[in-house]
């Protein structure tokens, strides 16, 4: 069975998603995930310029050849405009391949490991008492883990935190950030928010007890020393993991991190190829990898990157945001209930807009998602749907310090 033909799909049912429909000559089709949040119309044209035309006549069932034809043919390495490409291409192959066996694709990874993937859910207030209600809220959905996000006094905005209160059962998006030809500016103190947050967890802890798993991201703001400080300052209250507490170039800074702190680190949702997670693996510097199947080379690389990992104990945690599509999130629930060493599951819940264009087989039940027994990865496009959204330019916002210095968003 030879691919015949693939196409990219361009929607934006509440924010922008690029998808790639690949059909074969038995006219099967497949789905794969290529959005790069700020950077759409870059992937877009790389897989229609350079990827959609080496693939009609390939055997859509060599599945890893079509990997390193695409990853090594290209010559030039790595990188996420490339990565989102090649994850595209390698998820619409394992859907065909779960479409022609007539099973879902956890299945075709070696079976479920578990009844289902354990999720988090995103709380977040502008104030303790909003913050509260938000919590009360995601456990009220169903959420068995909760991360927690707070405005920090002297910061005017911040990421991960919700403009408005939340009522209960309220769906929210901090994201996309303002649609737009220019990206937003936000502002930021190092200082403000290392003395704030663990006060709120303090506050946290005493009203939820300590049984209810608490996450925290900062965003790759820190300098590992500050890193180290947060992570010390946080071990009173138990933390589930701290993300991306350092920007994710300086791989050796997580040894400092390490050195002061037990609070589990998790990184790696900007990361594009297993190469990055190498020192952080083998030195076992992190406790948990964040990388999304749709930005690190589709299930194949990640399902790798997951086996390396098990060596050392370290478990799943792969980024769930929306920008990450129905379809790119199916894949990475798929790999997350085939691999042993599965650790949480990201789940920001995708607005009703998208689901009518995605339509999904994957549940959320009691704090636990699955990605259903669909064949394939379990997500169909409406096409019509799709094509009633148009792309739109949005950006995630860039950020300052109070002299004007550009920060790490
Ligand atoms: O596009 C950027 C978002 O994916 C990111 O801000 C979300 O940090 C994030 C997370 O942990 O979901
Ligand atoms: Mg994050």
């Amino acid at each position: 069975m030879n691919i015949a033909s693939a196409e990219v799909v361009l929607t934006s049912p509440s924010r922008n998603f690029v998808t790639l429909k690949v059909t074969t000559d038995e006219g099967v089709t497949g789905l794969g995930d290529a959005t790069l949040n700020g950077r759409e119309l870059a992937v877009a044209t790389y897989l229609s310029e350079h990827v959609v035309p080496l693939l009609p006549g390939r055997d859509a069932h060599r599945i890893e050849d079509t990997w390193q034809y695409l990853y090594r043919g290209a010559y030039w390495r790595r990188g996420p405009v490339t990565m989102a490409a090649i994850a595209a291409v390698d998820m619409a192959l394992w859907d065909i391949k779960g479409k022609v066996a007539g099973l879902p694709l956890y299945q075709l990874l070696g079976g479920a490991s578990r009844n289902g993937l354990l999720a988090y859910g995103h709380a977040s207030g502008t104030s303790l008492q909003s913050l509260s209600e938000s919590i009360h809220a995601h456990l009220e959905r169903g959420y068995r883990a909760i991360r927690v996000q707070t405005a920090v006094p002297g910061i005017n905005a911040l990421y991960g935190v919700a403009d408005q209160p939340q009522s209960s059962g309220e769906r929210y998006d901090y994201e996309p950030a303002g649609r737009g030809v220019r990206p937003v500016e936000e502002d930021w103190d190092t200082a403000a928010y290392l003395r704030h947050v663990p006060t709120v967890f303090e506050h946290v802890r005493q009203e939820f007890g300590p049984e209810l798993p608490l996450l925290h991201d900062a965003h790759h703001r820190l300098r590992p020393i500050e890193a180290a400080t947060l992570g010390k300052r946080l071990e009173p209250y138990d933390l589930f993991w701290l993300e991306d507490c350092t920007p994710a170039e300086n791989q050796q800074g997580l040894r400092l991190v390490r050195q002061h702190t037990t609070t589990p680190l998790a990184i790696g949702e900007v990361f594009n190829t297993g190469w990055d997670y190498q020192q952080l693996i083998s030195e076992q510097l992190i406790d948990y990898v964040r990388a999304a199947a749709t930005h690190f080379g589709g299930v194949t690389p990640l399902r790798k990157v997951m086996d390396f990992a098990a060596a050392f104990q370290i478990r799943s945690g792969f980024h769930g945001p929306t920008d990450v599509s129905p379809v790119g999130l199916a894949a990475q629930l798929h790999v997350g209930l085939a691999i042993h060493n599965f650790g949480i599951q990201e789940y920001m819940e995708h607005s009703a807009a998208t689901n009518n264009v995605f339509h999904q087989s994957m549940t959320f039940k009691d704090g636990y998602l699955h990605p259903g027994d669909n064949p394939g990865l379990g997500v169909e496009l409406d096409e019509e749907a799709a094509a009633g959204f148009s792309y739109q330019p949005a950006y995630l916002p860039v950020t300052r310090l109070r002299d004007g210095t550009i920060h790490d968003w």
